[in-house]
């Protein structure tokens, strides 16, 4: 059988149509090279990417750093599994709880795996810590949010495409509208409450930035009510929205931080939970772990990964670059353009449908103009570069973008 990628667009669009599950729909581009803030299709056309496979490639396409990483310890030790000690895990653990300040980290391998470590994490807490009735612990989330594709995470979700289906749902979960610190008040009375999941910025549901004081107001009330304040940084994290921690911009210490995606600059799954000990310390050995999870592989690409971003100073690029294209984009005079929201390099656009041209239409415009981006939920495109990208590769994406919305008036 053949197993040679030398073919056409539509040839390897053909082969997953017919081979792969229809669980996406994506833009028709094949893409088969990436470096920096550019991936080609395999006929050779370059785009910028502006989703950075939604916020993992903030260091830039195949960062040589941590491809490096990653190749060097692939050919000394891949993966001994967690019934051995490995030489690379300590070392990894010591530098990440030093960079993000806290006692321990539990590491996993995908974002939806560490949010299940902390939904475990902070029922654990909660009967051993809080003394909450067994099976009585719960936890507040948000209207529209978006925290992986688990069964117990769906069991949570709001979007019909997320859970429809896939029932019997896990109990325990309270939903309040997101960004209305009066609801999470009101539902902290309940005495059985154990933690508040939230994103620090809602991705999936638009790019949606809270207002200014709600992340330190709901800290507040979660720490009067002996409640653990647990920041699903994901898709934020990373230097993404400006800070290494979006929770940052408020000075803001979550009990508990969920981090994946950029943690390895988009090289190799990796995610992460941490935790001072009063919490991660409730778990003991054999009561959660994963075959993967903290091999040496994972922990030298975590590592470089993570030293780009200071390197390169990304988070004051991203605080600049954001500045600059929001500002750009807003200057963009149509009717089509209402919205222009973010933080730093994770924003988006609202886009108001013109005749039959829907964001899907701007989106394969920008595609044909060398430019990349998702639409999402029918009306918002997600704009994230890169974290790498320079000033004037910013602004010449602004022109495509500026171009592609005015070719429909
Ligand atoms: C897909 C969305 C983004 C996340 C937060 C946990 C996870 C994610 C805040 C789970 C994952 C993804 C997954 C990806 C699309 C993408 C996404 F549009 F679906 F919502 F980024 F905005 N917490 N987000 O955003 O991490 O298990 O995927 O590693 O295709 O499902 P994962």
């Amino acid at each position: 059988m053949s197993t040679t990628t030398k073919m056409t667009s539509q040839e390897a669009i053909a082969l997953e149509d017919k081979h792969g599950a229809h669980n996406y729909h994506p833009l028709p581009v094949v893409l088969s090279r990436g470096e920096g803030v550019h991936v080609w299709d395999v006929e050779g056309k370059r785009y910028y990417d502006f989703l950075s496979a939604y916020s993992a490639v903030n260091q830039g396409h195949c960062h040589p750093k941590i491809v490096d990483a990653l190749i060097e310890q692939t050919k000394t030790l891949a993966l001994t599994s967690r019934a051995f000690h490995n030489d690379v895990l300590g070392v990894y653990e010591k530098y990440i709880t030093g960079l993000f300040g806290y006692d321990k980290v539990l590491p996993m391998n995908t974002g939806a795996e560490a949010v299940e470590t902390a939904i475990k994490l902070c029922r654990k807490w909660a009967y051993q810590k809080k003394g909450i009735p067994q099976n009585q612990a719960k936890i507040v989330v948000c209207e529209n949010n978006f925290h992986g594709r688990t069964t117990t995470i769906v069991s949570f979700s709001n979007d019909p495409d997320g859970y429809s289906d896939y029932g019997p749902y896990t109990p325990g979960f309270i939903r309040i509208p997101y960004n209305d610190v009066d609801a999470l008040a009101e539902a902290l009375k309940d005495p059985h409450v154990a933690g508040f999941l939230f994103e620090p910025i809602q991705g999936e549901a638009g790019v949606f930035v809270p207002d200014e004081g709600y992340l330190q107001k709901t800290h507040e009330l979660c720490k009067q009510h002996n409640v653990l304040y647990i920041a699903d940084e994901v898709q934020t994290g990373i230097a993404r929205t400006g800070k290494m921690l979006a929770c940052d911009h408020e000075n803001v210490r979550p009990d508990v931080v969920i981090l994946g995606k950029a943690i390895s600059g988009g090289i190799y799954p990796v995610s992460a939970v941490l935790a001072d000990d009063e919490v991660m310390m409730v778990i003991k050995p054999g009561q959660h772990g994963s075959t993967f999870g903290g091999n040496p592989v994972a922990a030298k690409v975590a590592m470089a990964a993570l030293q780009v971003i200071e390197d390169e100073k990304l988070t004051e690029r991203a605080e600049y670059l954001g500045e600059i294209l929001r500002r750009e984009l807003r200057a963009i005079k149509s009717d089509m353009l209402t919205l222009v929201r973010g933080k730093g390099l994770l924003n988006a656009i609202v886009i108001k449908p013109k005749g039959d041209k829907t964001a899907m239409d701007v989106c394969l415009k920008m595609a044909e103009l060398g430019l990349l981006a998702k639409p999402t939920h029918g009306d918002k495109i997600r704009f994230a570069p890169p974290l790498v990208i320079t000033e004037e590769q910013l602004l010449e994406c602004v022109d495509i973008i500026r171009r592609a919305i005015l070719s429909f008036e």
